[in-house]
């Protein structure tokens, strides 16, 4: 009986061990045959795996699409419509032109703009007896458009048209922290690159040690040249030593950035000056001073740029952060206040987030 048992147990012990060796011997069955046009797992004796396709091969990146102002602005679209929602909805009544002017001033439009656009809209739909609400609707959006019109919002890196001498083209980004220069600076890097521009960045934010590390992470993404001062260096030489090292590898163009904030407002005022200057006293020309502004501050913003628009002469805007800001309105009162266009648009926080502004797309964005 005993010895019934210990031949019961051998057995199962036997049978055991032969399925643990069988596993093995399966799986080292499996042979990775790496010279094939697509590697494969080949099959050894019974195993039945499936060979994936494509084991090895190296995922191929999907280039990702452009945002649109019609899918980024759905937060501004639905303040805008909110606001005008019911101006219109009764046809044209006493109170209508001072509804409208108040729906565009909520919308941050700013009030003496506001008070012109509510005029033209009134004075066109006076004329031509137009009533009906969809019709008054496309007034607005014309007159609008009308306004943002007429801009030339290309960038430049002609340094002949900007009165300089052959060498790289200088773009300076100025604004308040946290508006969004280094990021932008990063999108562009991407963008020109893509081009085929060759660039170097210029780490001019030396007011804390994060932006240089911060830039350095964009520059790396686009595997451009970087030039980085120390902290607490002074901003005017690292990008003039930027433009020298640009000049020196026959770079098109240098994006420079700087910083928002200074011991006082002053200073920073007088520094970005200084940064300009020194930027063209070697071999480079400054043919963009893009000030960039955050789209959530709306019209709070407006008298910090004006400031930077008094320091530096200004030739464009980079509004960010439109995507998820309630305040688009700020597009118009940027045009008619500073006089200057909006250029480019940052739509998120992504590589591939910054847009060309485009007038009449953005006005149907923030409508339909
Ligand atoms: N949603 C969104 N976020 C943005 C956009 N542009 C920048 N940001 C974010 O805004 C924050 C500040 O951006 P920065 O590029 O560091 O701003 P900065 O102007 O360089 O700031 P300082 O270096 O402090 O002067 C970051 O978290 C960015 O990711 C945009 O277009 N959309
Ligand atoms: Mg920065």
């Amino acid at each position: 009986m005993l010895f019934a048992f210990i031949i019961a147990i051998a057995a199962l012990v036997i049978i055991g061990a032969s399925f643990v060796v069988l596993r093995r011997d399966r799986n080292e069955g499996l042979v990775i045959d790496r010279d094939a046009d697509t590697p494969q797992i080949v099959e050894i004796g019974d195993v039945d795996l499936e060979a994936p396709a494509s084991a090895e091969a190296e995922p191929v990146a999907e280039p990702e699409p452009k945002p649109t102002f019609r899918d980024r602005l759905s937060t501004a679209r639905s303040s805008l419509s909110g606001f005008l929602g019911g101006v219109f909805s009764g046809g044209i009544t006493g109170d209508t032109w001072e509804s409208l002017e108040e729906a565009l001033i909520r919308a941050d439009i700013g009030v003496g703009t506001s008070t012109e656009i509510m005029e033209a809209v009134k004075a066109k739909a006076e004329a031509d007896e137009i009533t009906e609400s969809e019709l008054l609707v496309s007034l607005v959006k014309a007159e609008l458009v009308d306004r943002l019109t007429g801009f030339d919002r290309s960038l430049s890196t002609d340094v002949g048209d900007a009165g300089g001498e052959p060498g790289p083209a200088v773009w300076l980004f100025v604004g308040v922290n946290g508006a969004g220069k280094t990021t932008t600076i990063g999108k562009l890097a991407s963008r020109e690159t893509a081009k085929g521009k060759s660039l170097v960045l210029a780490a001019g934010d030396t007011f804390r040690a994060a932006a240089a590390e911060q830039l350095t992470m964009w520059a790396e993404r686009s595997d451009v040249h970087i030039v980085r001062g120390a902290e607490g260096a002074d901003p005017s030489s690292v990008v003039f030593d930027a433009v020298e090292s640009a000049n020196a590898r026959n770079a098109d163009l240098v994006l420079a950035d700087t910083a928002g904030r200074l011991q006082t407002k002053t200073n920073l005022m007088e520094e970005l000056s200084k940064v300009r200057r020194v930027a063209e006293k070697g071999a480079g020309t400054v043919t963009e001073t893009l000030l960039v502004i955050d789209a959530t501050t709306g019209q709070n913003g407006m008298s910090q740029a004006k400031q930077f628009a008094e320091a530096v002469d200004v030739t464009g805007v980079v509004l960010t952060k439109l995507d998820g800001s309630a305040k688009g309105g700020i597009v118009v009162v940027i045009h008619s206040e500073l006089g200057v266009p909006v250029k480019l648009v940052g739509l998120g926080e992504g590589i591939n987030d910054l847009v060309e502004f485009d007038e009449s797309e953005f006005v149907d964005a923030l409508f339909d």
